[in-house]
């Protein structure tokens, strides 16, 4: 194993915790920018760091397209590529993106792609179906996954250097949630995802099936919901037991003039902010909230790079942000707000 994974402190089933990856000592929960192609789009390295990113998730699937990760070993690794000296996680992929690499041995090659650009997690190769179908495809693919993780274990060539984390699949089905989990925890793996969720299913089933899977997986190990998400789902999955989450939408949704605020969301397109001269948000402490009007980022909006760069780094700020701290108060005070009571997802 290379992390080691110690609880701070805990709140019923929320837990704080420091994850010490070979790169980093992280503070959990944690949310993860995605830099698909080793870059967060519209981020310096330099900057992440400023806003307090402690990780960062790469897509092995565009990496191994380009530069390619003979390439990224050849130049040392990707934290040396992109100047990033914390942690790094790389996605397999999922099957579908990785079966477009044409690939015989998909597992196998994927885990060696992911030795070579050398991050701190990688993930395993999991069959990912939509939670939104039902029937023997979710079956198929959760059995899928089980037997490619141990293709992933037995081709995982740095297990001193590199964590390879394990996906629990299974639709929204608890018994073949529970088989995957099961036949997970097994393995003894450094750390689990849940995966196959966001995926258009709604809340309360979403919701359940993290309840469940958290409860099934080793409270001394981190526990990561993937693609995940808006800001009221890491609170209630933290609430939850999980651990860590990542999510394109800060970013993405700044790129469509969206800043991410406490009350939800400001549009910085809408024409009441032409001469609007506050900040983005007065309470936030960002360096775009000290020194930018709305006014000034409503006229840059989808006209300047600029514009999308100053949302982006106001959007990741507050997402990096709002998890810090005494985990039973922020969670405690955003159920509250948003008026949650989880308590239906854990009585089972
Ligand atoms: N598997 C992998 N990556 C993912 C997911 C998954 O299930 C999700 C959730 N749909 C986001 N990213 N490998
Ligand atoms: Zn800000």
């Amino acid at each position: 194993m290379a992390l080691r994974f110690e609880v701070l402190g805990r709140f019923n089933r929320a837990r704080a915790a420091q994850l010490t990856l070979p790169h980093f000592a992280c503070q959990t929960p944690l949310f993860m920018p995605v830099g698909t192609q080793g870059t967060i789009k519209g981020l310096t390295t330099d900057q992440l760091e400023e806003i307090g990113c402690q990780i960062i998730l790469g897509n092995t699937y565009h990496l191994a397209l380009r530069p390619t990760s003979e390439l990224i070993d050849e130049l040392g690794g990707l934290h040396k590529f992109m100047n990033w000296p914390r942690a790094l996680l790389t996605d397999s992929g999922g099957f579908q993106m990785v079966s477009l690499l044409h690939l015989a041995d998909i597992t196998e090659k994927g885990v060696t792609f992911q030795n070579r650009i050398g991050a701190d997690i990688i993930m395993a190769l999991d069959d990912v179906v939509r939670t939104t179908i039902t029937g023997p495809r979710i079956e198929e693919a959760m059995y899928r996954t089980l037997r490619w993780v141990d293709r992933c274990i037995a081709a995982h060539k740095r297990p001193h250097e590199q964590n390879l984390f394990g996906i629990v699949q299974g639709g929204l089905d608890p018994v073949l949630r529970d088989i995957c989990v099961r036949g997970l925890v097994d393995r003894n793996l450094p750390g689990y995802a849940i995966g196959g969720l966001a995926g258009g299913e709604d809340k309360d089933s979403f919701w359940r099936v993290v309840a469940q899977c958290t409860a099934a997986l080793p409270e001394d190990k981190p526990r990561y919901v993937m693609g995940v998400g808006y800001p009221l789902d890491i609170v209630v999955c933290s609430a939850l037991g999980a651990d860590m989450y990542d999510c394109v939408y800060p970013t993405r949704t700044a790129r469509f003039g969206t800043a991410l605020v406490p009350e939800g969301v400001l549009k910085l397109k809408h024409n009441a902010m032409v001469n609007d001269t506050r900040p983005i948000d007065p309470t936030c402490a960002c360096m775009v909230c000290k020194n930018y009007t709305r006014a000034y980022i409503h006229c840059l909006v989808t006209k300047d790079a600029m514009g999308s760069q100053l949302l982006s780094y106001h959007n990741l700020y507050y997402m990096l942000q709002f998890p810090k701290g005494d985990v039973p108060e922020w969670v405690c005070n955003a159920m509250d707000v948003a008026g949650i009571d989880i308590s239906s997802c854990c009585s089972s």
